[in-house]
């Protein structure tokens, strides 16, 4: 893989780590050079400001923004790059059940888009960062397919768990209940 750094991932705090390591790990295994680090839009505002207009001119494609609570980073890093941000909202301690971390990411104005995952789901976070990676480079797109492959097939192995005959008018799945021709 190309070793030029491609992916950002920032976080309001290092409290958020524990969360946004989900997204260095995926991102590691896929081989894909990352830079991680600590930036706040509230705390770290000057900070905030420099890595957000130097992130695409440093070659960066992708940033991930991972914050908690009252979450203006990914928002304010969207206003300050051209770059595609991908927002992680965090169950922080400050946060009221997460809901402020999500609707801070999610809501945002027409004109600045910060793409939202689930809560905490700083995974997805890194897979979407691959797909769009995946657009422009066939390596990481095959990546890609193998995993939605090896997703799938992790899936049909464990069907015997849920299938295996249990209640007394449970009915086995009939052979052609998947089948993908219309029956009618
Ligand atoms: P501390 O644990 O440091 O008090 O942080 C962080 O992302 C973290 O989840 C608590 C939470 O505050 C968040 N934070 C933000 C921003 N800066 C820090 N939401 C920001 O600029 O948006």
């Amino acid at each position: 893989m190309d070793q030029c750094v491609s992916v950002g991932i920032v976080m309001g705090s290092a409290s958020d780590l524990p969360i946004m390591s989900a997204a260095a790990d995926v991102l590691d295994q896929a081989g894909i050079p990352f830079e991680i680090t600590i930036v706040s839009a509230h705390r770290t505002p000057e900070r905030l400001m420099q890595y957000g207009r130097a992130a695409h001119k440093r070659g960066l494609s992708v940033l991930i923004s991972g914050a908690g609570g009252a979450a203006h980073l990914p928002g304010m890093l969207a206003s300050l790059t051209p770059l595609p941000v991908i927002g992680v909202p965090i169950l922080s301690a400050n946060s009221l059940h997460g809901v402020d971390s999500i609707l801070s990411i999610l809501q945002m104005p027409a004109g600045v888009p910060v793409a939202t995952v689930g809560l905490n789901n700083a995974k997805n976070a890194a897979l979407l960062a691959l797909r769009i990676l995946g657009v422009a480079n066939v390596e990481i797109r095959q990546q890609q397919i193998d995993h939605l492959m090896l997703q799938q097939e992790a899936v049909l192995s464990s069907l015997s768990k849920v299938e295996s005959p249990r209640w007394t008018h449970q009915q086995p799945i009939p052979p052609g209940a998947f089948s993908t021709t219309d029956p009618q």
